[in-house]
């Protein structure tokens, strides 16, 4: 009841976290464990306007930003250890718990308030002021918003830093969340002159040798199942000792599944020392969670993950077998 009340009372949200951040002089910023464009993106840009208003602020993520984000201003301010001292305020991005920041209890109970910025649907409303905004396609959509209200005249590199979170979590304007907003905001950011063809370069363009490689491998080993319905995937041990490639060299591989035309799911499967590391995409209202909670894993309804004890032609073979039955 108490959560829907707030939902509505979203503009009130914004104008309370507007006084906030006027009345207050000392603020932490954390975002989700493995960090995303939008959470450091939404971060940096934050910690920018609050800067440029005179505010101290401590950026926190206890995981590393990734490589492929590193580019992003002022990334460097970003602290995997937490900082001491008292805070007037907290803002945690895209943390539906505070618990999805990681250890941040220690330092939230010596900030005077918390606030809470979100488009997850599943967020909880533990802020002393909660904007959540299920409909926007980013967090950034929403940050811009209140820079928006604030009057703030966004610098270029605040621009790419929002145009980063934007893009990157709608999929480059791809994802059913895309609305016109976002691209007018997306627009508004262009306006600004930051280097728009040059960030989507470095996001979209760059790509280790070792990432391509095991892409390569990957894409050679597709086989479709199941009346073609199904895209399989594999990786072994020794693709990734061959080019000396890590686990995080084939993010994203699993996507190229989804390609083929009338494929309906997806599964990669990448051999570990002692168990099988599995990935999958759906589309629609193919449920390929269950499959992954099956196994002990879990995720969303359209992208999931487990990992299966033992050899890969055994984990092939069983998680096989429930897929089949799910698109039979
Ligand atoms: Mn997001």
């Amino acid at each position: 009841m108490t959560k829907t009340m707030r939902t509505l009372d979203l503009e009130t949200e914004f104008k309370r976290l507007e006084d906030l951040i006027v009345g207050s002089d000392t603020f932490f910023l954390a975002g989700h464990l493995n960090p995303d464009g939008d959470t450091i993106g939404s971060m940096l840009s934050i910690a920018s306007v609050l800067k440029r208003l005179g505010k101290k602020v401590r950026l926190f993520s206890q995981d590393p930003v990734p490589e492929n984000l590193r580019f992003l201003p002022h990334v460097k301010s970003i602290r995997s250890t937490l900082p001491k001292g008292r805070f007037d305020a907290a803002i945690l991005l895209e943390c539906s718990t505070p618990a999805r920041g990681g250890a941040l209890e220690p330092v939230l109970k010596r900030c005077g308030k918390v606030v809470n910025i979100d488009h997850h649907k599943t967020s909880e409303f533990y802020g002393d002021i909660n904007i959540v905004e299920p409909h926007s396609s980013s967090t950034a959509e929403i940050v811009y918003r209140l820079f928006y209200n604030m009057n703030v005249n966004i610098s270029r590199r605040e621009a790419t830093s929002l145009y980063t979170g934007i893009v990157t979590d709608t999929g480059r304007f791809h994802f059913p969340a895309t609305s016109p907003r976002t691209l007018e905001v997306a627009s508004r950011l262009l306006e600004t002159g930051f280097k728009f063809s040059r960030i989507n370069d470095l996001l979209y363009a760059t790509k280790a040798c070792e990432a391509l490689k095991i892409l390569g491998r990957a894409l050679e080993s597709l086989e479709l199942k199941c009346g073609g319905k199904l895209a399989v995937m594999t990786l072994k041990v020794s693709d990734f000792k061959e080019f000396e490639a890590r686990s995080e060299h084939c993010e994203n591989v699993i996507n190229y599944g989804m390609m083929p035309p009338g494929v309906k799911a997806a599964v990669m499967f990448r051999e570990e020392a002692e168990r099988v590391n599995v990935t999958f995409r759906s589309r629609g209202h193919l449920d390929v969670s269950m499959v992954a909670k099956a196994f002990g894993g879990g995720g969303h309804r359209n992208a999931s993950g487990c990992r299966v004890k033992g050899g890969l032609p055994a984990a092939r073979e069983k998680v096989l077998g429930v897929l089949t039955r799910l698109l039979a």
